[in-house]
């Protein structure tokens, strides 16, 4: 299997965490796309994803898979044992709705604040901004932030008793917002104590690590 990525993206981490969890590492080549220098957007790529974004994984069939939570559900699938995506139609609802939510709510609101409110990957690809409705998503995202930790002031997990794709993608919410310097309200502690427990998991770690700022 090959993944095109670009290693410190807070939507590949999305699929790295995945692969670790899943300890499906040994099983991938990675191929980078340098989002800086607009590589997603030139025909080349954009014959691997018309929506010129990473992660895409492609299968030693040839066959492409892009968005991460397809790409997940591929992976969690490949041994019967789909611990990240659910194993009960009930897991799986729930899962599936929480992890859409952590996208709108948090991991997708940061992205668009970044693309449209702050230099993002810079004026040569940043080709449209529209800084207005940047800081609107960016108060969305805050507003989501609020929303999670109420969930963690009474569960350790998003989505159920186990960890699963939906914390995976709050993880990725909460990278995207320290690259982007947007900080949790200090009065979100139980997002913060929630986010410290992840990042010592080995699979988030190694993330957290290669995505800060140095
Ligand atoms: N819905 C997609 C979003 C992926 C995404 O936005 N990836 C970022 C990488 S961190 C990207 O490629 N951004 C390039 C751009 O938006 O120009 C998914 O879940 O895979």
């Amino acid at each position: 299997m090959t993944i095109y990525d670009f290693p410190i993206g807070p939507y590949p981490a999305r699929v790295r965490i995945a692969l670790a969890e899943k300890n499906l590492q040994a099983q991938v080549s990675f191929v980078l796309v340098d989002l800086r220098k607009g590589q997603h957007k030139q025909t080349e790529f954009l014959k691997l994803n018309y929506s010129d974004t990473v992660p895409v994984l492609e299968l030693d069939d040839g066959t492409l898979i892009a968005e991460c939570t397809a790409i997940t559900e591929y992976l969690d699938a490949l041994d019967g044992n789909p611990i990240l995506t659910g194993k009960t139609p009930r897991e799986k609802g729930l899962i599936h709705m929480m992890n859409k939510r952590a996208e709108i709510e948090l991991l997708d609101a940061i992205s668009m604040y970044f693309h449209h409110a702050t230099p993002g990957l810079g004026p040569e690809v940043e080709t449209y901004q529209n800084p207005e409705w940047g800081f609107r998503q960016r108060d969305k995202a805050l507003k989501g932030m609020g929303y999670f930790n109420d969930i963690f002031s009474r569960h350790h997990f998003v989505a159920g008793e186990t960890f699963s794709m939906a914390d995976i993608t709050v993880i990725a919410g909460m990278i995207f917002a320290e690259l982007v310097k947007l900080p949790v309200p200090p009065e979100y502690q139980a997002l913060a104590a929630w986010y410290e427990s992840m990042t010592q998991r080995p699979s988030v770690r190694d993330r957290v690590a290669m995505s800060r700022p140095r």
